[in-house]
């Protein structure tokens, strides 16, 4: 386990900028004694009750305010860090802001580093390592399924269930090794079988957990639609009206959008992050075939490609070769025909891209006149959420590739150790494997941990958390 140094911390946890408050936090042992340096109040924050807060102004060296603030007193260990804290309130202007910052940091605190006052937190035991890293997610979540999944780990969730498995996994390892001491009179305390048994059942619980990580993975960061498709087939119109606002230039000249415009929409209460991309065409302008470079590369990346068609032309060989392409590269495709305001249903329905790609989902919408857009949507949503396991029984995601990799790795070793009980192995090897599974498992609640993993989780926290 990593250890700290005791020294005080300090930084602002709220947003750059002006704002009605802002926030400075100090943590560590003593740091009372600090702030009661430059606070003057009615009395002593030092002989303050915990959890009260304290009107007062920060003073500069020379004893003249620097603001008026308000000062809250967190003692050991009921506090977010487990240690004595203060947050400064004050006045949400950056320059204020940094001026109490700079007098605290004088008077003998160390700026924070990211995410180290939960990184604290972790360290002494208040939450685990899982937890920590729900923080992070919570604070980035920008949808209700986002939201959903980071607040259930935050409250322990997956580590109560990654904590049930590894307490039956300890518990096999002492029958097996029970056994093992008696191995000189030959007594058999355990049913081999029944240790195998149980190998499996737990296998098949880690199994299930890793595979809500598609899931998991797609609410917390959102699933990513690119709209592609041919020079003035509606595919502007088409972000336009799905964000409900002006954000792309539309024109009828074909070539209008050269650069990537993302962002974010929400169906049911999943992000999605929508890309608008340049018109697929051989072009002799440089800015355009950069332009439809990056369209190819993001198309690569993309979880869901919205190809649109503009039904009202008469041709549609390049799509159809387009189209045909993204299926062979087994692309997650929806065709959707637009500007179907412009021609009639015999049209819509009897059209090349229709009967050639009758096999597929198809939207048929005007980007114009709005019509379809509801059930396109739905469209969206049902297919970026099909064929997608549901969260395991006790409705878990696993949404964090670090804690799908320590999933899989102690599926592994648990495989290793059904082998060698299937194979009649000594007992030492089948613990020796299940005792891997049990660190690997360990790493996700940070029962084991390295200092590399810690760096790695903090370094991603903004200041101040
Ligand atoms: N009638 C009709 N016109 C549409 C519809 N959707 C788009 N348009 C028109 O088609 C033209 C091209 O629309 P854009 O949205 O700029 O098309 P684009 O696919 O982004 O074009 P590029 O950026 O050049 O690749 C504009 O004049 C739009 O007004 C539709 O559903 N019906
Ligand atoms: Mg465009």
């Amino acid at each position: 386990m990593s250890s700290y140094n005791q020294e005080i911390i300090a930084a602002i946890s709220t947003p750059v900028g002006e704002g009605a408050i802002s926030i400075v936090r100090v943590s560590g042992h003593g740091c009372l004694y600090l702030i009661d340096k430059i606070f003057k109040g009615k009395f002593h924050l030092t002989d303050a009750n915990p959890h009260t807060i304290h009107f007062g102004s920060i003073v500069n060296d020379k004893g003249k305010a620097l603001d008026e603030v308000l000062a809250a007193v967190f003692r050991s260990p009921n506090s977010y860090t487990t240690e004595d804290m203060v947050e400064i309130n004050c006045h949400g202007g950056w320059f204020v802001t940094n001026k109490i910052l700079q007098r605290i940091l004088e008077c003998g605190a160390r700026m924070a580093e990211p995410g180290e006052f939960t990184k604290r937190a972790f360290l002494n035991g208040r939450i685990d390592l899982a937890q920590a890293e729900a923080v992070a997610d919570l604070i980035k979540a920008r949808s209700d399924l986002a939201h959903k999944v980071s607040i259930s780990q935050l409250e322990g969730k997956l580590s109560q269930q990654i904590i049930h498995i590894n307490s039956q996994l300890i518990h096999l390892i002492s029958l097996i090794e029970l056994e093992l001491d008696f191995i000189e009179e030959n007594i058999v305390l355990t049913d081999k079988n029944s240790i195998i048994e149980k190998l499996r059942l737990i296998l098949t619980e880690l199994q299930k957990l890793i595979e809500t990580y598609q899931q998991g993975k797609l609410y917390r960061e959102g699933i990513k639609v690119v709209i592609a498709g041919m020079p003035n087939s509606g595919k502007s119109s088409l972000l336009n009206l799905l964000l409900e606002e002006d954000r792309a230039i539309v024109t009828p000249i074909p070539g209008t959008t050269r650069d990537i415009i993302e962002e974010n929409f929400i169906i049911n209460g999943a992000l999605f992050r929508l890309t608008d991309t340049a018109g697929i065409r051989l072009s002799n302008d440089t800015i355009e075939i950069e332009g439809v470079r990056r369209s190819h590369e993001k198309i690569q990346e993309s979880d869901i490609i919205l190809f649109l068609v503009d039904i009202s032309k008469d041709i549609f060989e390049d799509e159809i070769r387009l189209i045909n392409q993204l299926i062979f590269e087994r692309k997650t495709i929806l065709i959707v025909l637009n500007k179907i305001d412009l021609v009639d249903d015999e049209t819509i329905s009897n059209n090349p891209i229709s009967t050639q790609f009758q096999v597929f989902p198809i939207g048929k919408i005007s980007a114009i006149t709005g019509t379809g857009i509801h059930e396109l949507k739905k469209l969206i949503f049902n297919i970026a959420f099909s064929g997608i396991p549901l969260p395991s029984e006790a409705g878990i995601l696993v949404s964090n590739e670090r804690h799908r990799q320590a999933l899989v790795s102690a599926t592994k070793s648990l495989e290793l150790a059904i082998d060698s009980a299937n194979n009649n192995l000594s007992g030492e090897f089948i613990s020796v494997d299940i005792r891997s599974a049990i660190d690997s498992l360990g790493t996700i609640t940070g029962e084991v941990t390295t200092d590399d993993i810690l760096n790695n989780i903090f370094s991603n926290f903004c200041i101040g958390k």
